[in-house]
């Protein structure tokens, strides 16, 4: 018997005295203070150990569910995580936002005073660490035993300040004054090899020996993911590089050299220093594989150490472990279980091949070549030799097996290799990712059918069961909920009750009362009031936002062409009955991508040129609140009438901001891109704006002798706004970007300029009728439950994981 069992701390309470009990305790006995002295920051960190032990009640409960029931567990892969600000969402989920309003008042400060000093943790770039953060909440909530693994960098996404001069970075040390939700486990710490040499077993065949030549140590600590309306709350794993003890030179210390002795050390804590801020590029830089290695490395270890506490043998692994790739950042994953199981562990090639197989599943989420991870096969061997050696044993089988396919297919063979040949050679991350998993997908319709079209379209045809679609999805409780809580209570009191929140196509039933006079007055209402709250511009303007990461496909200066023309409209008849608009751009930049950062810098001349003219600023204006985040976003988004989702056709795999906005009851100008054509099905077309070429034409364009010159000709107005920036009225910016879309124009701007400017206009006539303009918000608020990621991680789970809910039961 044993007799541990059954013995377990003091719950904590759920009464209002009892939360006040243990918020004290927690003042006292772990922030080491008293309610005199007690400070904003020490209140803050208390709150949150309070909530967090709430949590951890809950955790207790669901490993004890889990480890009974020995499921199948889904393992997140993710360089990135973007898991917002904490301390609302845990009040939220735990149900306890007013029981903590109550006791922090006893310590001198308001929730709200709190909340400000709240950590955003930054851990990655855009849409991919969002979806990230966004799935691991879906996944508690639907009761999927999942683990998020990830890498906890120093440095999230950098601080972006905005002047006249556009955009510049400073470092976030988003953890600066520690993080109270995170739990360290150092007793799980992992052993990360680098570099080194291989050398051959005697007697075995495939089994080889790595001696690496850097031993850098990974050590883990996580957050508590809580599902919402249900016990369980899942982990999120993250990952941190240290120096081994054997990294500290104390000779050299005692010497004197005290930057040699740390040098060693420093160069392995580096690996988990700093999130690379790119998005939807590729960056070739070692100590970005380095990254993707350590994360691998440490997480693989850790699932099997995992497995191997509840199972025995291998058998089982794949029936117990899925392990999702979130892009192609973390695909080496493949060659490492190989190498574990082949090197390690001693199975036959052929046994571990088809648990890795059946072990892995792909989520690609874009369609640019540019962004297709290769890595330069010297800086693989000279890195990760064992794992080259074994992505040649792997792309030698594959490729036998295309051959036996297409005999004498000598180009598709090239075109298939997992090693790419021009111009040099290079390790191709995508196709070992395919070739590696069971299942592929993209993340909206039209995304999964062009990546079996184009990108991927030898694969689809060698095994078209393998790719499928799963389109993503925004958490209702964060987009919604927290983000806008009047919105959120006028739905919960016309659909008599708060199911939707874990139930979003009941949304639907908010269609009753688009008719409805008075509901769609209040509606109105609560976005004037969001509006006053954002204090972005006059409240009664109509507020048109773009905000997402700059990148000439997503077209933030086709926005600026329309920008330019409204203002030569607006002073060419200064006394006509325009509508007043305030544009407001939000987003940031890869440090290195100059194009996207002379478009910022044109918008920063130009909302400064329309502020200072009397003509147009009663009717325009351009706003851009720097260092766009999700906590941002959660002020904007509830904020917004018209949601700018104007990629080039093709381009744009899903989007989530689009799905954002609509659910908060912005009606949407875009073009049939991403997840904007599922969202236009679903809201109805008559509901939504939409304007330029499909992804068929804008594919075919170039070949076509595409000219933006002819469009230049041919349409005066677009005409007019370039010649303004050409002849430098908004400063060199205005004159490099001009360059760019009358050379060769890469995202076709010119080409949809009318179609869109057209639209445009029909969002004002639309406008200047109240009632339809807040009709059609309802609607698109109303159709908008498909895209909750409750509904994505349901997806994942019924047609990639083939897993099913564990229920945690409740407490006593
Ligand atoms: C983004 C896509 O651009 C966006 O459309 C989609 O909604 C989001 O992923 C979530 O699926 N993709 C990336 O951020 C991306 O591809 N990043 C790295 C691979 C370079």
């Amino acid at each position: 018997m044993d007799l541990r069992q059954g013995i377990g701390p003091r719950r904590p309470g759920k009464t209002a005295d009892e939360f006040q009990q243990d918020l004290l305790s927690n003042l006292f006995y772990r922030r080491g203070t008293t309610v005199e002295s007690a400070s904003a920051r020490d209140a803050y960190e208390t709150l949150s150990l309070t909530v967090r032990d709430r949590l951890a009640e809950r955790r207790s409960r669901t490993a004890a569910a889990h480890f009974a029931t020995n499921p199948r567990w889904v393992y997140y892969l993710s360089a990135e995580y973007l898991l917002g600000a904490q301390l609302e969402q845990n009040l939220l989920y735990s149900d306890t936002g007013d029981l903590a309003a109550e006791a922090v008042k006893t310590l001198g400060f308001s929730l709200e005073d709190l909340e400000e000093l709240d950590i955003e943790p930054g851990l990655g770039n855009g849409g991919l660490g969002r979806l990230a953060a966004c799935l691991v909440d879906s996944m508690a909530t639907r009761d999927i035993p999942a683990v998020g693994y990830g890498i906890r960098y120093d440095f999230g996404i950098f601080h972006q300040i905005i002047t006249e001069e556009g955009q510049t970075e400073r470092p976030d040390d988003w953890a600066f004054h520690g993080n109270p939700w995170e739990f360290p486990a150092p007793d799980d710490r992992q052993t990360v090899g680098f570099y080194g040499h291989t050398e051959p077993i005697p007697g075995a065949q495939t089994r080889k020996r790595w001696v690496p030549g850097e031993i850098v140590l990974g050590e883990p600590s996580h957050m508590l993911v809580p599902g919402y309306g249900t016990e369980t709350v899942n982990i999120v794993r993250l990952w941190r590089a240290r120096g081994s003890e054997a990294s500290f030179d104390l000779s050299r210390f005692s010497a004197g050299q005290y930057a040699e002795a740390v040098q060693e050390a420093v160069r392995a804590e580096n690996i988990s220093k700093v999130l690379y801020p790119d998005d939807s590029t590729e960056l070739g830089r070692e100590l970005r594989l380095k990254q993707q290695y350590f994360l691998v490395s440490c997480s693989l270890r850790d699932i099997i150490r995992r497995f191997r506490l509840r199972n025995e043998g291998w058998a089982e692994f794949a029936d117990k472990t899925v392990i999702q790739l979130n892009d192609t950042h973390p695909t080496i994953a493949i060659a490492e279980l190989m190498r574990l199981l082949v090197d390690e562990y001693e199975l036959e090639w052929d046994e571990a091949w088809s648990i890795t197989r059946r072990t892995f599943a792909y989520t690609c989420h874009t369609l640019l070549p540019e962004a297709l991870e290769t890595w330069p096969v010297h800086m693989f061997e000279r890195l990760l030799p064992r794992h080259l050696e074994i992505i040649y044993l792997i792309n030698m089988l594959f490729l036998k097996e295309v051959e036996a396919r297409f005999p004498g297919d000598h180009d598709r063979v090239r075109r298939m290799s997992i090693i790419g040949e021009e111009p040099e050679r290079r390790v191709r991350m995508a196709h070992l990712a395919v070739v590696g998993t069971e299942a592929v997908n993209g993340v909206a319709e039209l995304h999964s059918k062009l990546l079996r079209e184009t990108v991927l379209n030898d694969f689809a045809e060698l095994w078209p069961a393998k790719f499928q679609n799963v389109t993503n999805g925004v958490s209702p409780r964060r987009f919604v909920k927290i983000a806008n809580p009047r919105l959120s209570d006028l739905i919960t009191e016309g659909l008599g009750g708060d199911d939707w929140l874990g139930d979003l196509e009941r949304l639907a039933g908010l269609e009753a009362l688009a008719g409805d006079a008075s509901f769609l007055e209040r509606w109105r209402a609560i976005k004037r009031a969001n509006k006053v709250d954002l204090a972005a511009g006059d409240p009664d303007s109509l507020t048109d936002v773009m905000i997402k990461r700059f990148h000439e496909y997503k077209r933030q200066q086709l926005k600026l062409l329309h920008v330019i023309a409204m203002y030569h409209r607006i002073r060419a008849d200064p006394s006509a009955d325009w509508v007043p608009r305030t544009v407001l751009f939000a987003g940031k930049a890869a440090p290195a991508y100059h194009a996207a950062k002379e478009i910022i810098r044109l918008i920063a001349m130009i909302a400064a040129r329309i502020a200072a003219d009397p003509v147009v600023s009663p009717y325009l204006k351009v706003v851009f609140p720097e260092n766009y985040n999700v906590t941002l976003a959660e002020r904007i988004i509830p904020a917004a009438d018209l949601s700018e989702q104007i990629s080039l056709a093709g381009k744009e795999a899903s989007g989530t901001g689009n799905m954002k906005l609509a659910l908060n009851g912005a009606l949407t100008i875009g073009t049939l891109d991403g997840a904007n054509i599922e969202i236009r099905a679903r809201v109805g077309a008559e509901n939504f704006f939409l304007f330029g070429m499909d992804a068929y034409q804008a594919a075919n364009a170039h070949q076509q002798g595409y000219s933006p010159w002819a469009y230049y000709e041919a349409d005066g107005e677009l005409r007019a706004a370039l010649d303004t920036l050409r002849a430098g009225t908004f400063g060199e910016a205005g004159q490099r970007v001009a360059a760019s879309l009358l050379g060769r124009d890469e995202y076709l701007t010119l080409a949809d300029f009318r179609s869109y400017v057209e639209s445009q206009d029909e969002v004002d006539r639309a406008w200047r009728d109240p009632q339809r303009w807040a009709r059609m918000s309802v609607l698109n608020t109303a159709h908008s439950g498909f895209f909750s990621s409750d509904r994505t991680v349901s997806d994942y789970a019924a047609r990639i994981w083939r897993v099913a809910p564990v229920p945690v039961p409740k407490e006593g």
